[in-house]
């Protein structure tokens, strides 16, 4: 990006009130500052790396809690347990570990960050953390991380200093008199974080918390240890003080952010607060700014809506580089739930085109919740209810709106443990387009533990019935012949080979008429025509193929065709 579309955006944000020129020149010595600080051995990987490495069908994510996945590691070397199973991860084909948040916390499994340059001592150092990205890349693994820009802990030094009456501090955050919720602005933990504020005691104030409150509107006691409150980006102090933190992160090794609750950023009262024109100037600046820094370092724009609105965070490729396919997501698990595909043919067919130097990330399992309702009411009372028949628990469900929110439960719980549909599920998502994502244990059939329940600070939160641990012992029984870790883990593995022999997997899917709505089949055309037919009935169902021929596809099976 030139110059003058970076002074473009900062006028954008900050021309009413701050001189551009200066803002500028401060912009252009923090990238500078951090370029000059970066590691000769990144400088000498991004030399050696395409510019749309992202975009290679050899892409396979897999999203782990570093002491979930080293359970066996002592506290205070999850970080070096992750890095001694990263073979574990080469064995299933893996390219891309989404670790989810490792730095200085207080709550919200560590999305209620304290400090962004301090890993917390109960996974590592920062050491340990740099070793890991330096083993990963000599793995040709690039590492994910959450860039939490929206928020931070309100135990951030930061936010302490808020607390204290620092003037300036205070105005890294919003504060507010009432409590009062702005009409239109959606709630998202409304069961146990109601309303936007967060209380003050110390200040007999509100600050802005989009989620987890210490005191919610309405509740005297405190609620939780820890508040997030959302940072100010109206003050371009707290734009370089986060680019600060993104660029410090980039130079230990990161290859993509996950740009978490990026479309809350902007706060204008009036509107609904979420994906505001400025979101976009404030991601453009951050990325022209990595780009200085980190230049093949990328973005993973995480904003649960409709792709219409998801495309934005593309900008003019300028902006993020990925982001979540929330809506495939949604139409993979409802031909799951109903033996009909015809979702997922419409999905694909409104998908709106994205920029060529751009890609979707498809999970159909994350660390959150599963997604019922980006869609539309009819999907969302179907996954609803398959989901909870299926042991799934609801999350962020909006008062009398049960099919509004999310249902928490791991893969192998919310079908039943039927593998064959399990595989049938594996096999769609990692053939019909966009960077496939395995949440960790997906791949060993790992169930819901609702042992979370005991536990006060998780108690309320349905998302923690699938933060499961992985031993050592659990991962060595996917090589005992028969066991459902083996039969999973080899099968996936298998689907994983598949899908990097075909380059052409990552392209968008061309349907075939299979005059079934039980059948899914699809082509994808590289050098070769490789046609995928999915049966998502349990009964065996004839379809006629391109070539007039009948085929007969068994229960859920997947059936791999080339021309
Ligand atoms: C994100 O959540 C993270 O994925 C969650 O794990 C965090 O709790 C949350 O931010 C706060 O940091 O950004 O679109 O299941 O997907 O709250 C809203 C609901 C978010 C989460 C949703 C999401």
């Amino acid at each position: 990006m030139n110059e003058d579309k970076i002074k473009v955006l900062l006028n954008n944000l900050y021309g009413k009130e701050y001189n551009v020129d200066n803002l500028h020149q401060k912009f252009n010595n923090l990238c500078s500052r951090y370029r000059s600080h970066r590691p000769e051995k990144l400088k000498e990987l991004e030399n050696r790396t395409p510019d749309l490495w992202y975009k290679s069908s050899n892409n396979i994510c897999y999203i782990l809690y570093p002491d979930l996945f080293a359970p066996d590691s002592p506290d205070s070397q999850k970080l070096n347990g992750v890095k001694n199973n990263l073979s574990y991860l080469k064995d299933l084909g893996i390219t891309l570990i989404h670790i989810l948040p490792i730095l200085k916390s207080s709550g919200d499994a560590g999305f209620a960050v304290e400090n962004y340059k301090e890993i917390d001592p109960k996974f590592g150092t920062m050491e340990d953390f740099r070793e890991l990205t330096s083993k990963a890349h000599k793995y040709c693994i690039r590492i994910v991380l959450d860039m939490i820009l929206n928020h931070t802990s309100d135990t951030h030094p930061w936010a302490a200093a808020a607390k204290n009456g620092d003037k300036f501090y205070q105005n890294f955050y919003l504060f507010g008199d009432s409590g009062q919720n702005w009409p239109g602005v959606p709630e998202i933990f409304h069961e146990f974080a109601p309303g936007h504020w967060d209380y003050i005691p110390e200040l007999n104030k509100w600050a802005w918390s989009t989620f987890y409150k210490r005191h919610p509107l309405g509740v005297k006691e405190e609620k939780f240890p820890f508040a997030q409150w959302d940072l100010n980006y109206k003050n371009p102090e707290v734009l370089f003080a986060m680019m600060e933190n993104l660029f410090f992160l980039a130079n230990q090794g990161v290859d993509v952010f996950r740009l978490d609750a990026t479309n809350f950023l902007w706060k204008e009262k009036g509107t609904s607060c979420v994906s505001l024109p400025q979101v976009h100037d404030i991601l453009k600046l951050m990325h022209t700014g990595l780009e200085k820094v980190a230049p093949k370092s990328i973005f993973l724009a995480e904003a649960i809506e409709l792709p219409q609105s998801i495309i934005k965070y593309f900008g003019d490729s300028d902006e993020a580089q990925t982001a979540y396919n929330i809506s495939m997501m949604e139409a993979i698990w409802k031909a799951a739930a109903t033996s009909d595909v015809t979702t997922i043919k419409e999905v694909s067919s409104k998908m709106p085109a994205i920029p060529p130097t751009c890609e979707w990330m498809l999970f159909t399992e994350c660390h959150d919740a599963n997604f019922i309702s980006e869609l539309d009411e009819e999907t969302a009372i179907i996954l609803y209810k398959y989901f909870l028949k299926n042991k799934g628990l609801p999350f962020m469900l909006k008062e009398g709106k049960p099919y509004s929110g999310a249902v928490s439960g791991t893969t192998w719980s919310l079908l039943n443990g039927n593998k064959d549909l399990i595989l049938l599920l594996e096999a769609v998502k990692l053939t019909i387009g966009g960077i496939p994502m395995f949440y960790m244990g997906e791949e060993l059939g790992v169930e819901n533990d609702e042992s979370y329940k005991n536990d006060p600070s998780k108690k309320d939160d349905s998302r923690f019935i699938k933060r499961i641990a992985i031993a050592d012992k659990l991962r060595e029984r996917r090589n005992i012949p028969g066991t459902k870790e083996n039969i999973l883990f080899s099968k996936i593995k298998e689907l994983i080979a598949l899908r990097k022999n075909h380059p052409a997997s990552n392209l968008p899917p061309q349907f075939l008429d299979t005059a079934n709505k039980s059948v899914l089949g699809y082509y994808k055309k590289g050098e070769e025509k490789t046609f995928y037919l999915a049966n998502f009935s349990d009964k065996d169902q004839i379809v006629t193929l391109e070539d007039k021929s009948n085929k007969t596809l068994k229960p859920f099976q997947f059936e791999v065709i080339n021309r």
